[in-house]
């Protein structure tokens, strides 16, 4: 009896429901970001400190010889840098605990050239970790493997006290965002260089720090994008092929790091890196050289604008304080930051056509019953409607059908309105796909385009000449998938 009671009831109910058909949500394409990539990706923006005996001596590389003593802070406040990152809206701090001259900034046991042997008495690690703690900020460390001091680099050895050094870091100051790995592979102080035992150290990472992101060349979780000027591929693929490939000289080429790789097997996104200085370390000699806000406001088009997050290196003084005149470009870019993206010049914006829209699984179904028939409906669903892209819940966006690979949105504005940054978002939780885009804006009499490009990804912001106009329409020329689009926005810098 059992056995055909299933098929039966199976047969009734094929027989007594209906219902209408329609597409469920988009299947992920190709790999897609963990949770903790979605969360540091939306951080965009946060701070590197180099600081250390080079701030002393002035130079970039120490080699590891100089006297610990020369680390003689007159002044140091973590408070300060804190409250300047959090002023500059920064998200977060990233701290070279140790740079390539061994010199530890926290009391390691396993070295006998830190801040312990130094002119000065403290932990900077653990100063740095609470005034993260009290100012809202995510705390980040730079290691370097490279060590020019420690007597077991290039042995077998030093592998082990590497991890050692890193499960004081990352076990003893509470959570840790991301480890900052260093590609630079020299010799040491035997002239050898070391052959990194690098599963044994991501494992010690992971192992205190689960969610953390590991920056390096090749990821795992966020990739060198090939040059320290600031300036990520037009082309950004978060995708990346890592296998054979290691930090440093096993590295891919730089191209292919500042682009990624369009067909890439791991979601590796980009950060940039770079210095508000000349030099990753102060030095009085560069006051004069720190970067502008016009500056800093194209590396921000180059970097947050081109799909990569933003670590822009604020070294401390010799009195262990953020200079003036750096603190000055930072607000500076903060101000014009805000007086740009704080005013979305979208808002009141609908979605006038748009091609094609992913129907919904149909929510409508009826029941019939001999010669009584039940209808049940929802409203309708518009789970994917285009008005999503400018929502501005993240996790709302616009889809295309599976079997759609290019589409066109209309936007209309309230009312004619100027802009000359335009703005769009990639629904990257599940995978990137957008390869060719363009926008056009309708000028009176005809179309115009004004802004063309090839990756998207979580985020990308565009410079246009200034453009009075309520409507336009955006093209995907080229997407690998059923393209989603969770965000368009307009703004206007002065
Ligand atoms: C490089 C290092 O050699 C520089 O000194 C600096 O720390 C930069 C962020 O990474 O590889």
């Amino acid at each position: 009896m059992k056995i055909i009671k299933i098929p039966v009831v199976a047969a009734l109910c094929g027989l007594l429901f209906g219902c209408s058909p329609g597409l469920p949500a988009p299947e992920p394409f190709g790999p897609v970001p963990t949770a903790q990539q979605v969360e540091w990706q939306k951080m965009e923006y946060y701070m590197f400190v180099h600081f250390g005996p080079n701030t002393f001596t002035d130079v970039e590389w120490g080699d590891g010889h100089e006297d610990p003593r020369v680390f003689a802070p007159t002044a140091i406040d973590c408070r300060q840098w804190a409250a300047t990152a959090r002023d500059a809206g920064m998200k977060a701090i990233i701290l070279t605990v140790k740079h390539h001259d061994g010199f530890c900034l926290w009391p390691s046991r396993y070295s006998t050239h830190t801040v312990r042997e130094s002119g000065w008495q403290g932990d900077v690690l653990r100063d740095l970790s609470e005034a993260c703690r009290e100012y809202g900020l995510k705390l980040g460390v730079y290691l370097s493997p490279w060590d020019r001091n420690h007597p077991s680099y290039g042995t077998p050895e030093y592998n082990a006290v590497f991890a050692g050094m890193l499960d004081e870091v990352l076990g003893g100051y509470g959570d840790v965002f991301e480890q900052w790995f260093d590609g630079a592979n020299g010799e040491g102080p035997n002239g050898k260089t070391q052959d990194y035992d690098w599963p044994l150290f991501h494992q010690t990472v992971y192992r205190h720090q689960p969610d953390a992101i590991i920056f390096s060349d090749v990821g795992p979780g966020c990739r060198w994008m090939g040059n320290e000027r600031g300036v990520a591929g037009e082309t950004n693929w978060s995708r990346l092929d890592i296998d054979g490939f290691t930090p440093g000289h096993g590295a891919p080429k730089g191209n292919v790091l500042n682009q990624g790789n369009i067909d890439g097997a791991r979601w590796v996104p980009a950060e940039v890196d770079v210095s508000i200085r000349p030099g990753w370390f102060y030095s009085a000699d560069q006051d004069d050289r720190v970067k502008s806000v016009d500056s800093l406001e194209r590396i921000w088009l180059t970097s947050v604008g081109r799909n990569a997050n933003l670590l822009l290196n604020v070294p401390p003084d010799r009195r262990g304080r953020i200079h003036p005149i750096d603190s000055t470009r930072l607000m500076g870019l903060r101000e014009r930051l805000d007086a740009t993206y704080s005013v979305n010049l979208a808002d009141g914006a609908k979605v006038a056509s748009v091609s094609s829209v992913r129907p919904d699984v149909h929510k409508r179904f009826s029941v019939r019953l001999g010669f009584l028939n039940f209808e049940k409906s929802n409203a309708t669903i518009t789970t994917f409607h285009p008005n999503n892209i400018l929502s501005p819940d993240y996790d709302k966006y616009w889809a295309a059908p599976d079997d759609v690979t290019t589409a066109r949105l209309e936007i209309a504005l309230p009312e004619p309105r100027t802009f000359n940054r335009l703005q769009l978002q990639e629904y990257i939780p599940l995978g990137q796909r957008v390869a060719a885009w363009h926008a056009e804006y309708w000028d009176g009499a005809e179309w115009v385009t004004c802004a063309e490009g090839t990756t998207i990804g979580y985020k990308r912001i565009v410079a246009t000449p200034d453009i009075t106009t309520d409507r336009l329409r955006i093209h995907i020329d080229n997407s690998l998938a059923c393209p989603l689009l969770n965000g368009f926005a307009l703004f206007f810098s002065e």
